[in-house]
């Protein structure tokens, strides 16, 4: 949306631009009236119509929006737009009855018009900055599938979550990184027979502890239960950076925030993981897969295989 000064100059321009092919002087004023407001009106109606349109959205997508934009500042803006809309209408129907009375009178209401709307239009400059800022976060938005399956990936940092997501989506790897407030969500595509399931990775999201986040962080995450899928938690058998007994607090911790989401958890770096270490990581997540750069995700496919049968 303009701001507040371009909206101003092209109702002007427009109005005036009209008003040059009226040769009669009073109609001359009662089209720069009409032009003038009908620019501004369709502005502010435009604006106004979009947030039925967020409020449509699939529940992923509105949980994210309200997660990223404050959704009672917006809805202030878009109060303040029907309130302005309203008083302009409102005030060119009066002038332009008065304005038709003859030449000097239609001049001087013109003049009045085009004094009252631009106060008006100057006092929306603080709503018009909120709406264009919410707008421009709405066009970040991850473009996710939200009627296909999704595999949410979850772990501690380091313990392989992006380099299984190129793993999974080997062959046809598509991803994608969108910005999403300071963090972002990494998506990959695994093309099967029928469906494209997305991958979902979400650095600084699903990684750490709930209580290190911030509110928008915390919103974001409960977005994400309205995806159709599952989520695959990683582990760090290594433990190089997280200790397991801390992992297996995380995993805790999502199954708390995703009660409605079945967890596959993968024990990763097989390969370079010594007996013991993969035998501890297997005493604490029991029913976990093995998985490793060399193993590919075979194992991981499997489950995904048995998982999507069902
Ligand atoms: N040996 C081995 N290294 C791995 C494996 N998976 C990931 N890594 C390494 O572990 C480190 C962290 O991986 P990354 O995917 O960035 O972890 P993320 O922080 O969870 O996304 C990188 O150096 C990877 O190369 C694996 O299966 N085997
Ligand atoms: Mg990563």
């Amino acid at each position: 949306m303009p701001n507040e000064k371009q909206l101003i100059d092209i109702a002007f321009h427009r109005a005036e631009k009209e008003a040059r092919k009226e040769s009669n002087i009073k109609y001359r004023e009662l089209t720069r009236i009409a032009v003038a407001s009908k620019e501004i009106e369709e502005k502010l109606i435009k604006a106004i119509n979009s947030i039925p349109e967020i409020k449509e959205l699939h529940p992923f997508y509105k949980n994210l929006v309200f997660a990223i934009i404050d959704k009672n500042k917006l809805l202030k803006s878009i109060a303040h737009f029907n309130v302005s809309k309203k008083i302009i209408i409102k005030l060119k129907k009066k002038l332009l009855i008065e304005a038709k009375k003859d030449k000097e009178t239609a001049i001087k209401k013109r003049k009045e018009f085009y004094g009252r709307i631009n106060s008006i239009v100057k006092k929306l400059k603080e709503s018009i900055k909120e709406y264009n800022e919410a707008q421009k976060k709405l066009v970040e938005l991850p473009n996710i599938n939200v009627n296909e399956f999704s595999i949410i990936l979850t772990g501690y940092p380091n313990t392989g979550k992006t380099t299984l997501l190129k793993r999974l989506t080997k062959s046809k790897a598509e991803i994608a990184a969108y910005p999403f407030t300071t963090k972002k969500l990494n998506i990959g595509k695994l093309k099967q027979k029928y469906t494209e399931i997305q991958v979902i990775d979400t650095p600084g999201l699903l990684d750490r502890p709930l209580e290190k986040r911030n509110n928008i962080e915390k919103k974001a995450i409960l977005a994400l239960q309205y995806l159709k899928g599952i989520i695959v938690f990683v582990v760090d058998p290594l433990e190089e950076t997280t200790k397991i007994e801390t992992q297996k607090k995380l995993l805790n911790e999502i199954k708390e925030n995703f009660k409605e989401k079945s967890i596959i958890i993968v024990i990763n770096k097989a390969d370079i993981a010594t007996k013991e270490q993969i035998d501890k990581a297997l005493k604490e997540f029991n029913n976990a897969v093995i998985d490793s750069n060399t193993l590919n995700a075979e194992n991981l496919k499997k489950e995904l295989e048995k998982f999507l049968k069902k």
